[in-house]
Order: structure tokens, then C-alpha cells, then sequence
């Protein structure tokens, strides 16, 4: 009996170590916006995610246990299982929307919501301690089984989405589903609206103000993958002009980052070493740009994630602020 809940004991340390796991790798799935990061993150996270599906068997004879199940339990047990099918249900269907929502705002919506009823849960076991036995060898050993099992779990399911030729199998490094230019929808990160810009809105860079035509006149056309953390990417034409050609020299130079604000106040701070890699852009696959896609101007950020591609521009301003001296994702 003692040894079965020492067993106990430690498949719930695994749960919450695999828990706080997938929800880091998670975090960091939606910042990389390079191939070899995003890769990495992305197939941990799968990894942890799949990790929690083989640990079932034991947590139910733990919940079998229990004399009563708490409700906040059983809805906590519930947001994690959501968590996990939306999950597989963006990777393997793609993105797509369900009753006004997307997979992807599913899975993290369901994590959010688990995360204050995870801590209470912890609060209430909280006399189950980590010991110091839990990393003997043999502890090792069978964490080493269970990553091998969430592997392998990984791995089959992998193949069967090749077999089947799900979209799984064409997805990119970031995990995002391919939409073509034309139905690419007009996304709000989070409690952003649309605003209704005129035309002739003045854009002020670094104190020189410029309209959508004066910095079309001054444009090219820019191949680039606009890639949004909802779960897609489409690969486009923007018409735009390069930040370094617009920002002053000296004053770049001399700054350590550049802020990107639109009108409606989101806004982003990137590292002022990016401006050759940043663009106003006026233009979408030869058109202007529509309303819902930021127009009169906004801009492109090839391998920064969608949420960087700051719509509806107001100001571009050079600073002395560090890049990282924002929080890592938009709160509005
Ligand atoms: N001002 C502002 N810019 C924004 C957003 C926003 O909500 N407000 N959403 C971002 C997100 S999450 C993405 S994916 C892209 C989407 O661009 P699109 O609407 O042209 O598809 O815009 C980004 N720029
Ligand atoms: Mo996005």
C-alpha cells in the first residue's frame, strides 16, 4: 500500500513537471518565428503535450483513490483534455473556424483557464513534497521510459497523418496550416478593432511624416510569409519600403530599438540592428491594402510571428529602450 502511493506520489510530480513543460514549449511555439526554433519548440511541445495522454492510466488509479472528486477538479481535468484535443485538432485538421473560434483559441484559451485551478489544486496537495529520492536512478530511468513512450506517441501519430495525407503532413516548422493570399483573415491578436484611417494619415518616422503614397513611391515589391499564431501562413507580395532606407542614419545607429505604434495604440518594439529586415507596406498581392489588413500602412516583418506585423501604423520612433523592454506578447 505504501509503495502504491509513493507511486502515486510521483506520477503527479511527472504530471505537473509535464504540465509546466508544455506550457513553456507552448509559450515559446508562438514566439519563434525562424524555422530552426519553431521546430524544436514545436515537437517539445508536442512531446509534453503527448506525455500527458500516456500518463492517464496512472493518474486515474490515483483519482480512483480519492474518496470525493472536487468539481473545480473535474473542470480542471476537463480544460486539460480540451487543451489536449484542440490541440490535435489544429494539427491535424488545420486551422479552421468552429463556431466563431479557432482551434488554436481553444487550446490556449482552455490552458489559460487551467492555470488559476491548477494552483488551487496544488494549494489543496499540497503536502505531497518533492523528495529527494525522486531523482534516484531509477526515478531517471522510468522518466526516460515515459519520454520514450511520448516519442514514440509523437512518432505514430506523425506517420499516421502522412498515411492518411492530413494536413499534418504539410504543416510548417511553426506548425501553421497554408491559406492562400486571398483568404488570409483579418486578424485581431486580441481586443484590438479596426479603425477607420483616412488615406492621406500621416506616418511619422522618427519625425519625418509620410503619407501611404509618399512611401509607395518609394516601394518594391517584397516576397514575405505573414505567419499568425492562430495556426496558419500565407506566403504574399507585399508593396513596401525597408526601414533602413526611411530611418536616418545616425539616429538608428545611435538607438537601441524601434518602436512600431498603431493608431489604436498596439504597438512593438523591435531591436534597431532588425531595420533592414522591417517594412512599411502599402500594398497587398499588387492592391492596396484593405481596411481589416492595415491599411493605409503597416508592416511586415518576415520571420517575426503575425502579432509583430503591427497594423494600421501611426508612428515608427527610435529609442533608447532595450527591445526586450516590452512584454513578450501584445496585451491588447
Ligand atoms: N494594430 C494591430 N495590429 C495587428 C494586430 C492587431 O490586433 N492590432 N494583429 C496582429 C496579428 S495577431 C496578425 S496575425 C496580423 C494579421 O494580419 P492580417 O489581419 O492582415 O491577416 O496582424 C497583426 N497586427
Ligand atoms: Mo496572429
Amino acid at each position: 500500500m505504501g509503495h502504491l502511493r509513493r507511486a502515486g506520489r510521483r506520477t503527479n510530480v511527472a504530471l505537473l513537471a509535464v504540465l509546466l513543460a508544455a506550457a513553456a514549449t507552448g509559450a515559446l511555439a508562438f514566439a519563434a518565428g525562424t524555422p530552426i526554433p519553431a521546430r524544436i519548440a514545436t515537437l517539445t511541445h508536442g512531446v509534453f503535450g503527448l506525455a500527458l495522454v500516456v500518463l492517464v492510466p496512472w493518474k486515474t488509479v490515483i483519482v480512483r483513490r480519492a474518496l470525493v472528486m472536487r468539481t473545480t477538479s473535474l473542470i480542471l481535468l476537463a480544460l486539460i483534455a480540451i487543451c489536449i484535443a484542440s490541440g490535435l485538432v489544429q494539427v491535424f485538421l488545420g486551422y479552421g473556424v468552429l463556431w466563431r473560434l479557432t482551434p488554436m483559441q481553444i487550446h490556449v484559451g482552455s490552458a489559460l483557464l487551467a492555470a488559476p485551478l491548477l494552483i488551487s489544486h496544488l494549494r489543496r496537495h499540497r503536502r505531497q513534497r518533492l523528495h529527494r529520492t525522486d531523482l534516484s536512478r531509477r526515478v531517471l530511468l522510468r522518466t526516460g521510459v515515459l519520454a520514450a513512450g511520448a516519442a514514440a506517441t509523437y512518432g505514430m501519430l506523425e506517420g499516421i497523418g502522412r498515411l492518411l495525407e492530413s494536413t499534418s503532413a504539410i504543416r510548417i516548422a511553426t506548425g501553421s496550416h497554408r491559406l492562400g493570399p486571398d483568404a488570409v483573415p483579418a486578424t485581431i491578436w486580441l481586443f484590438d478593432e479596426v479603425p477607420a484611417v483616412p488615406t492621406n494619415h500621416y506616418v511619422d518616422v522618427a519625425g519625418s511624416a509620410f503619407t501611404a503614397s509618399d512611401l509607395a513611391a518609394r516601394s518594391t515589391t517584397v516576397a514575405a510569409r505573414l505567419d499568425c499564431t492562430s495556426g496558419w501562413y500565407a506566403d504574399a507580395q507585399w508593396t513596401a519600403v525597408n526601414l533602413a532606407d526611411l530611418l536616418p542614419g545616425d539616429q538608428l545607429a545611435a538607438a537601441a530599438s524601434i518602436e512600431v505604434i498603431s493608431v489604436t495604440g498596439y504597438r512593438r518594439r523591435f531591436p534597431a540592428e532588425e531595420a533592414g529586415s522591417l517594412w512599411l507596406a502599402t500594398g497587398f498581392q499588387g492592391e492596396p491594402l484593405r481596411a481589416g489588413h492595415g491599411a493605409p500602412v503597416r508592416l511586415v516583418a518576415p520571420n517575426r510571428r503575425g502579432f509583430w506585423w503591427v497594423k494600421w501604423v501611426d508612428a515608427v520612433k527610435l529609442s533608447d529602450v532595450p527591445a526586450w523592454g516590452q512584454p513578450p506578447f501584445p496585451l491588447s
